[in-house]
């Protein structure tokens, strides 16, 4: 086993990497932007190094400088995180060359699978189900004729993608050119690859994806699905599993159909094989991605795994300490992306100093955070502050459990997203699993009234007066119960969970006044 690992990430994960070593009695590296100095993962480690400036490219994309820490600080291997070096081929490479161990896949699987066109071709001859569509990079001619046979809507995709970015539906032959154009020179401006090739649309699917994880002597297994469809322009927002709408037999066939695509490109370590699921419950291999993802703790509760032990472990080369057999599901598992932006400013970031943190705990609830109180949350870095986890023995007890632990969140002096969630779990196709990639659009679109055409009948001038007093009613009815009314709050005039709630949070905060002034 290593003796030294350097962690080449910040924030939660880096904390969540620290934690594993500890448990292992692993020695730790962190490494640290100037901006960085007084993060969490720099106190938590048992060594620092500052690799550069704020600048992600001058400092953890910097792959020269963590090397050298590397070397410098005697550690034997990398655990990459997710973000920055995670997926990048040459720096897996580059590890290998100095002989420092790369916690991930082989640096040839990672070039596989970064290519969406070359993964198409490694699972095409392994039998996987993909998106229909060309698994080659396509010019306008090609493209046209391609298009042709396949029927619009289709999507055009750069190669070099992923997470949506170099992306564009077309739903007629006509716009075709006009998108194939605009596609390839955002891949050749985003990726340096202007590479783009057809897919079929796949209208209104969810997103699952099966982790797996393979040892260096030939095993590898799936450990069940997780739904992501609940984001927002390519951003997670909550992740679950099980997914609802998977069965034992669904998550066998889309577990071996993971299994044999990782296989098919050499893989090793933990891995994420991406599906699209249509409405008839048909999936698609989509991509895969060759890194611990963020949302891996709702996988560890369900299979009461630890993934990064498990990554640790193969990459010291030790062998599965189990068999596909042997992995079962067990209750029910959500997660909240907690971030540092502004619901009432288009989901802006919102950086500053966290004034007042209160954390939830109990039964059941786990927190992955990389803040503390009185931390200054950087500009330069993405938003994430968090991920709050709920485990319980059904999907409407983890929902219960997370609503709870969100009540008992409070974060000062930024803004956050916490209140979206509790709309979100208060959402009635929510509670009933009826999501799909659009659900939240959906969600926050229909919360802005009138601005959204089509929703509103015509928007005349009565009907905005009766919202209007509706609005009137509501207030007072809120105003009336924090003076004292308990009555009111109970009589049914007024949604009692939302009033209280809101009261119950000013309570809180006139005790916590009242103790301090004391
Ligand atoms: C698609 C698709 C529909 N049809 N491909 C978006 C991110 C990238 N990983 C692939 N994405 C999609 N590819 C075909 N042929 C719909 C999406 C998509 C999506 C996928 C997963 C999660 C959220 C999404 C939101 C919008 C679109």
């Amino acid at each position: 086993m290593f003796k030294k690992i350097l962690i080449a990430n910040r924030g939660e994960i880096a904390v969540r990497v620290i934690r594993a070593c500890r448990e292992m009695g692993i020695g730790t590296v962190a490494v640290f932007s100037e901006t960085d100095r007084a993060a969490l993962h720099v106190s938590m480690a048992d060594e620092a190094y500052c690799i550069g400036p704020a600048s992600a490219r001058e400092s953890y994309l910097n792959a020269g400088k963590i090397l050298a820490t590397a070397k410098h600080s005697g550690a034997e291997a990398i655990h990459p995180g997710y973000g920055f070096l995670s997926e990048n081929a040459a720096f897996a490479r580059a590890c290998a060359e100095t002989g420092v161990k790369f916690i991930g896949p082989p640096a040839k699987a990672m070039e596989t699978m970064g290519s969406k066109t070359r993964a198409r071709q490694a699972v095409e001859a392994a039998g996987v189900p993909f998106v229909p569509g060309s698994s080659k990079g396509l010019s306008l001619t090609e493209a046209e004729a391609v298009a042709a046979h396949l029927g619009f809507p289709v999507m055009i995709k750069a190669a070099a993608g992923g997470g949506g970015k170099g992306m564009r539906m077309v739903g007629a032959a006509e716009e075709l050119k006009s998108a194939f154009e605009t596609a390839q020179s955002e891949a050749q401006r985003s990726f340096n690859d202007s590479e783009v090739y057809l897919e079929k649309l796949i209208e209104n699917p969810r997103h699952i994806e099966i982790q797996v994880l393979g040892d260096e002597h030939g095993n590898l297994v799936y450990l069940g699905e997780r739904e992501c469809s609940v984001q927002r322009r390519h951003q997670k927002v909550i992740e679950e599993a099980p997914s609802a709408i998977v069965d034992p037999e669904l998550r066998r066939r889309m577990g071996e159909v993971a299994v044999r695509a990782a296989k098919s490109a050499g893989y090793t370590n933990a891995g994420t094989v991406e599906f699209l699921v249509d409405q008839e419950r048909n999936f698609y291999f989509l991509e895969m991605n060759t890194r611990l993802q963020v949302e891996h703790p709702v996988t560890e509760l369900v299979t009461g795994l630890d993934l990064v032990h498990l990554q640790i472990r193969i990459a010291a080369g030790e062998k599965l300490p189990f068999r596909q057999e042997d992995v079962s599901i067990r209750g029910h598992a959500l997660e909240c992306r907690i971030y540092a932006e502004d619901p009432d400013n288009n989901f802006f970031p919102s950086p500053g100093r966290i004034t007042r943190l209160v954390q939830p705990s109990g039964p059941g609830i786990r927190e992955d955070c990389g803040v503390y109180e009185n931390w200054f949350v950087p500009l330069d870095y993405d938003p994430m502050l968090s991920k709050l986890i709920a485990y319980a023995p059904t999907r409407d007890m983890a929902i219960a459990r997370m609503k709870r632990a969100l009540d008992e969140y409070s974060i000062s002096g930024i803004k956050t997203n916490l209140g979206l969630f509790r709309r979100i779990l208060e959402d009635p196709d929510f509670v009933a699993a009826r999501i799909d990639t659009g659900f939240l659009d959906r969600l926050l679109n229909a919360g802005r009234g009138s601005a959204t055409p089509g929703h509103r009948s015509s928007g005349n001038a009565s009907e905005n007066v009766q919202e209007i007093a509706a609005i009137a009613a509501a207030l007072f009815a809120a105003t009336a119960t924090n003076a004292g009314s308990h009555a009111h709050n109970s009589n049914g005039a007024v949604n009692p969970g939302r009033i209280s709630r809101q009261s119950d949070t000013w309570t809180k905060t006139a005790r916590r006044e009242a103790l301090r002034d004391a």
